[in-house]
This record gives structure tokens, C-alpha cells and sequence, in this order.
């Protein structure tokens, strides 16, 4: 009897582990910086962000003039707008050759929130046909497990040579104040980039170089760190990331909110990171996630076909999305993120 009513106390007490950890989840989730010299305008935006979690989602869209024809289409801007550091990878020996942050910096003057990506294509990629496309595994023979073990290999200087061409780039955006929503070596789990080709503990190592070298080395401080992967095998750790993403590639027309996809994803920053949707073919539905406690903290939709096919999203739903009392767009930002400087 005794150790009967124990084990229905032990069941209880687990019960109410459960529902604490639980609200926990949903109350203090507050992200910390991971670091802890940051710029106000990095700790203004996420703290913003951090205002925002549960009562609407910000609009997001890979390329400016992906965003111009949302604006034309729809009658507005959104708060997010994606750009990629592909470009500036030394192999494309294109010596500067982009305007990716010329146009950010257009973009903050406008007001919106700036995030890039990184499709860095590999440092070793010499005179393949392939070498535009050399951030994929298949077109690349660079050992990033190799890179990462042997810290005088040629291959190592490689990457910290291009680290701090990438650095001398974002450090432009820091001068001019603008905060960056940062997510370098996404999709790493899926192995189709080289730096996730040889699993996770190369990837992990080459994260935290990144970041060590961006934070310690350039001293840049306007880095919002996105890290791409749900899974905890992949996670870099606490320390190294302010928001973890997810991204959503689901059937053409499937609206849902992603909902699996988002508590795995909450768990592992142990409910105290925001969750982003950083590459999003379908929009999900605002209305279904007004009503859900699927706090997505951004969408962003992917460049060109996944917008304007009308298969992925048709006219009429980018319209209703974007015309949604729950969807944040330019004009609803505050103040505080349109800062003129
Ligand atoms: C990279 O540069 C090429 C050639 O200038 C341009 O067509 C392309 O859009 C650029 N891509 C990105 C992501 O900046
Ligand atoms: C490329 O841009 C960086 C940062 O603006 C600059 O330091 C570097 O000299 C430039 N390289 C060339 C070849 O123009
Ligand atoms: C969310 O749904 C509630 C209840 O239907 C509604 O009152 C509220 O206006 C909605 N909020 C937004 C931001 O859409
Ligand atoms: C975490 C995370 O979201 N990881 C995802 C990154 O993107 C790839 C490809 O979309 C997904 O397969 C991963 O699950």
C-alpha cells in the first residue's frame, strides 16, 4: 500500500515536473545575448523580438527586389528582408563584385530588419565549371573534418582567410549600425554543403571558429547568431546562439503551422531561445498561428519561384498574409529599429 501511494506520489511529482517545465517554456522565454559585448542596436532588436514572441509574426523575404514586388503585389513592405554573402567567398575571385551590402544598407534606411545567409563557396574551388556552385558537397573535395583537425594545414588558413573577408564585410554594416539577423553554415545537417558533409563535430568546430573569430578577432558586435538545425546532435550550444531556426520546405499549399517542428525546435534552446522560420516555401496561415501557441518569431520566404510561382503561395494568399493584423511588415516596425543615422 505504502509503496503503492508512493509510486502514484512519484507519478504526481513527475506529473508536476511536466507542467512546470512546460511554463517554464512559455514564460521565461527570454533569450539572453550569448554575448555579451554587444552593440545597443543588436540588443534593442532582440529585445524587440523578444516583445514580439506570441503576438505576431514578422514578414521575411530572401532578396530586395523579391521584397519590391511584394510591395507592388500587396501594398506593403516586409520587416525582413534576407541577403546573401555568397559573393564575397574568395574562390569567386570576384574582388568585391557584390552589392549585397549596399543594398542592406538601403534596406536599414528604409527601416527594415537585415539577415544574411552564406552560401560560402569552397575556399579551394579552383577552375571548375562547377565553381559557382562549390558551397555544395558534390562539387567540392574540401575536408572540412581534415580543415578542422589540423589547425597548419592549408586548408585551415583557407577558412580564416576567408573569415576575414566575410569579417571586413559585416564590419561595414556594424560602422553603419545596423544589427544583423546572422545565419552562416545553415542547413549544415542536411550534408548537401560542405560544411556538414563530414557530420556534425566538424560542422560544430567550424561554427565556433566562426563565431570566436567574428566576435574575438573582428570585434564585430551587431551579430544576432541564427543557428539552422533542430536537431541536438548539431547544436553548437547556448553560448553560441541567440535564435535557432527551422526551415520549412513543406508541400506546395500545405498552410500548417509547423507545429512538431517548432517544439523540437523550442526544446533544444531549452525554451529560452526565440525560433525562426528562416527559409519558408508556403507561408503558414497567420490566422492558424494567432490561434496556436506556435510562436514563430519570423518567416521567410525563399527568392523568386517559391514567392511568385502561384504554386507554393498563390497572389491572393501572399496578399491576405501580408494584409494580416498578425503579419508585421515595414510599416509596423517601431521606431526604435528605424533609426536614421
Ligand atoms: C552574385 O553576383 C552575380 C554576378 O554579379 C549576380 O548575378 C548574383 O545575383 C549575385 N548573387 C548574390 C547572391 O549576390
Ligand atoms: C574588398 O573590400 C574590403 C572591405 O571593404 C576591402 O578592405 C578590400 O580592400 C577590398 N578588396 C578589393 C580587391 O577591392
Ligand atoms: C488573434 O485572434 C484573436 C481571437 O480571435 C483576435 O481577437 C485578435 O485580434 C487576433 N490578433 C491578431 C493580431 O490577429
Ligand atoms: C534546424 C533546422 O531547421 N534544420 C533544418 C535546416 O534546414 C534543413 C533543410 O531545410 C532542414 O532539413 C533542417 O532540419
Amino acid at each position: 500500500m505504502i509503496s503503492y501511494l508512493l509510486q502514484r506520489k512519484s507519478k504526481l511529482v513527475y506529473f508536476c515536473v511536466i507542467i512546470l517545465f512546460i511554463l517554464g517554456l512559455q514564460q521565461s522565454s527570454h533569450t539572453e545575448l550569448v554575448n555579451t559585448e554587444t552593440s545597443s542596436e543588436k540588443n534593442e532588436l532582440l529585445n524587440y523580438l523578444n516583445q514580439m514572441e506570441g503576438k505576431g509574426i514578422l514578414s521575411g523575404q530572401q532578396e530586395l527586389y523579391n521584397a519590391e514586388w511584394i510591395k507592388t503585389n500587396t501594398g506593403v513592405y516586409p520587416a525582413i528582408v534576407g541577403f546573401d554573402l555568397y559573393n564575397y567567398s574568395s574562390a569567386l575571385k570576384l574582388e568585391n563584385n557584390s552589392d549585397q551590402i549596399e543594398q542592406a544598407i538601403q534596406w536599414h534606411k528604409k527601416g527594415g530588419i537585415v539577415t544574411f545567409c552564406w552560401h560560402w563557396v569552397a575556399p579551394n574551388m579552383k577552375f571548375s565549371v562547377h565553381r559557382e556552385q562549390g558551397y555544395y558537397s558534390k562539387y567540392t573535395n574540401f575536408d572540412i573534418a581534415y580543415a578542422m583537425d589540423h589547425h597548419h594545414s592549408r586548408e585551415y588558413l583557407m577558412l580564416l582567410k576567408d573569415i576575414g573577408l566575410i569579417a571586413d564585410q559585416l564590419k561595414r554594416l556594424q560602422v553603419a549600425h545596423i544589427p544583423v539577423l546572422f545565419r552562416p553554415l545553415h542547413e549544415a545537417e542536411g550534408g548537401w554543403f560542405w560544411w556538414g558533409s563530414k557530420g556534425p563535430k566538424p560542422a560544430i568546430k567550424l561554427y565556433k571558429l566562426l563565431y570566436n573569430q567574428l566576435t574575438y578577432k573582428y570585434k564585430l558586435n551587431n551579430l544576432i547568431w541564427v543557428w539552422n538545425s533542430s536537431s541536438p546532435v548539431w547544436y553548437p550550444g547556448d553560448r553560441y546562439v541567440d535564435i535557432i531556426s527551422y526551415d520549412s520546405y513543406p508541400q506546395a499549399g500545405d498552410t500548417g503551422t509547423v507545429e512538431s517542428e517548432y517544439l523540437k525546435t523550442k526544446i533544444l534552446g531549452h525554451g529560452q531561445k526565440l525560433v525562426a522560420m528562416s527559409e519558408n516555401s508556403t507561408i503558414p496561415d497567420p490566422n492558424k498561428l494567432n490561434e496556436s501557441d506556435v510562436n514563430w518569431i519570423w518567416f521567410m520566404t525563399w527568392r523568386d519561384n517559391f514567392l511568385t510561382d502561384g504554386k507554393y503561395n498563390s497572389l491572393e494568399y501572399i496578399r491576405m498574409v501580408y494584409n494580416n493584423p498578425y503579419v508585421i511588415t515595414l510599416d509596423k516596425l517601431p521606431n526604435v529599429i528605424k533609426k536614421d543615422h
